[in-house]
């Protein structure tokens, strides 16, 4: 399902659409010792508003590289005091620069070399005398897919976070949380140590959308997951399952301790005031909370997530804000 998603999001792109992608102002590293070259270089460059940094050895370029995130490298074959196909190498092995594409450019003699070039993982060649037009053509070509690349990879992380990530509030999902669990119980190592869950809903949070709006509501529920997630110890996982409700897990975590984090989720939250434009007092909202540990009988994620349910309902049905084991 994820790959059909994610291919879904490619489909959207298309490499050859200039406006979408852009070639212009782009961040070249020209590595050229030939000061006339250079200049000629530059010049041509210089024309679709790239900014081009000049690197007239080894050092120099891979400083430009560290300090600047280099969308295309322009590197001359023939450098006096450098191998130009071992600096292209060292381009493909460095975290930095193995996915920028490098465009050579050399004499008709040296076609062996420039093919050589191509080996070791430069994308392109270009003869001296540079062609204006056909310098910036193919400048044009690699910086747009470069782009494309990013934007390619941009996608497919967005989509595989959004898969398990809640995007209002950065809280794990119930679909992750539901695999976590499961993960958790069929664990032969974890099986035998005691899990706390607990399972959380904000009070009258109708009131708070009824009477700020929906947008002021939103903000709440992330300043709850702020204050929840900033409360917890780093083992411990909390999901947004629903609306205004999260589950949290504490692995290896006695009743003992389970209660004492539940009750101090609950006070951290009451205290958490919420300040939004245009309202004078701050907000603040209380949870209820149900707390339960896994027990024996437990076969299933469902099982326990019932159970956490129950005691929560037990809470509201106290009179809220409080917790209930
Ligand atoms: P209770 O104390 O019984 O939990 O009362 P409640 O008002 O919190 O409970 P109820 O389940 O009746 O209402 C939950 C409300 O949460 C309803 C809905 O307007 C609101 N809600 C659910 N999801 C969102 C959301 O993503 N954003 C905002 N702003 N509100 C939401
Ligand atoms: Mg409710
Ligand atoms: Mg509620
Ligand atoms: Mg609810």
């Amino acid at each position: 399902l994820l790959r059909e998603q994610t291919s879904a999001h490619f489909g959207v792109l298309d490499p050859g659409a200039q406006d979408a992608v852009g070639y212009t102002a782009g961040r070249i590293l020209l590595i050229e010792d030939n000061p006339i070259d250079a200049a000629n270089t530059q010049n041509i460059l210089n024309r679709d508003d790239n900014r081009v940094r000049v690197a007239a050895d080894v050092d120099q370029a891979r400083r430009i590289a560290s300090e600047i995130d280099i969308e295309l490298i322009v590197c001359s074959l023939n450098l006096e005091t450098d191998d130009a196909l071992r600096l292209v190498s060292q381009f493909r092995a460095s975290e930095r620069t193995r996915q920028v594409p490098i465009l050579m450019t050399g004499e008709m003699d040296q076609l062996d070399k420039l093919a050589k070039s191509l080996d070791l993982g430069a994308n392109d060649y270009i003869m001296k005398p540079l062609d204006k037009n056909e310098l910036t053509a193919r400048t044009r070509t690699q910086i747009r897919r470069r782009r494309f690349q990013d934007r390619l990879r941009d996608n497919y992380e967005r989509s595989l976070s959004m898969a398990l990530i809640d995007s209002l509030t950065g809280l794990y999902n119930r679909r992750y949380l539901e695999t976590y669990l499961k993960g958790l119980m069929e664990s032969a190592g974890e099986h035998r140590k005691p899990l706390g869950i607990l399972m959380l809903d904000i009070d009258h949070f109708k009131e708070v959308n009824d009477t700020h709006g929906h947008p002021v509501g939103d903000k709440v529920l992330k300043s709850v997951a702020d204050a929840l997630t900033n409360s917890l110890r780093s083992v411990d996982m909390v999901a947004r399952i629903g609306g205004e409700e999260f589950v949290v897990v504490m692995p290896d975590t006695s009743e003992e301790f389970a209660g004492m984090v539940a009750e101090r989720l609950r006070v951290r939250v009451a205290e958490t005031n919420v300040v939004v434009d245009g309202i004078d007092e701050a907000i603040t909202v209380n949870i209820s909370i149900g707390l339960t540990m896994r027990r024996e009988e437990d076969l299933t994620v469902e099982d326990l997530i019932r159970r956490a349910d129950k005691a929560l309902y037990s809470a509201k049905a106290a009179g809220r804000n409080r917790v209930v084991a």
